[in-house]
């Protein structure tokens, strides 16, 4: 794991956060970042969204970011992560599943319906922590969705090909 910390401090036009990296960490980092009504701080139950990416560690092993949208009166939370460590290789980094997906970072299927975490966020729309949406069969072809993304066909097209056969 690499190590990171964080400090914020108000600046004229924002919010200046200053990222310090460990020596041996060469990786891009990302900003997460959650606003809370009130003052209270719920640690990872909320869902928290991603303030910048990629930010690039230069030549020292300090990142500054100046987050420009943080509006005066907000109570908002700032998290940072290696933007590339991913355990379980399944495309999205530790810190996206941990701060704004919620899945696990340890398995690549967080809830087991055959499609990966990444797949269900980027490609399909689904959702990674409820297995029945890709269990479901969307267009009645008797082919569940994960068994069509697997056979590469079409979950909205009975006959993907068009041959005059339904795809089971
Ligand atoms: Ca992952
Ligand atoms: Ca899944
Ligand atoms: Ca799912
Ligand atoms: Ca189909």
């Amino acid at each position: 794991m690499i190590c990171l910390s964080a400090r914020s401090k108000i600046v004229p036009n924002g919010v200046k956060i200053t990222i310090t990296l460990s020596q041996n960490s060469t990786n891009p980092v990302d900003v997460f970042s959650f606003d809370a009504d009130q003052q209270s701080f719920n640690g990872l139950v909320p869902v928290w969204f991603l303030s910048a990416s990629n930010l690039a560690n230069a030549v020292s092993n300090q990142i500054t970011w100046i987050d420009t949208s943080a509006g005066q009166g907000t109570n908002r939370f700032y998290a940072t992560g290696d933007a590339q460590i991913d355990d379980d290789q399944d495309g999205l980094a530790d810190a996206h599943e941990m701060f704004m997906h919620k899945t696990s970072h340890n398995f690549f299927d967080t809830d087991f319906d055959s499609i990966s975490d990444y797949w269900e966020v980027h490609n399909m729309g689904f959702n990674p922590m409820d297995a029945s949406d890709g269990w479901a069969g969307s267009d009645n072809d008797g082919l569940r969705n994960a068994a069509e993304l697997w056979f590469g066909t079409d979950i909205n097209n009975p006959d993907s090909d068009g041959d005059g056969i339904l795809d089971n």
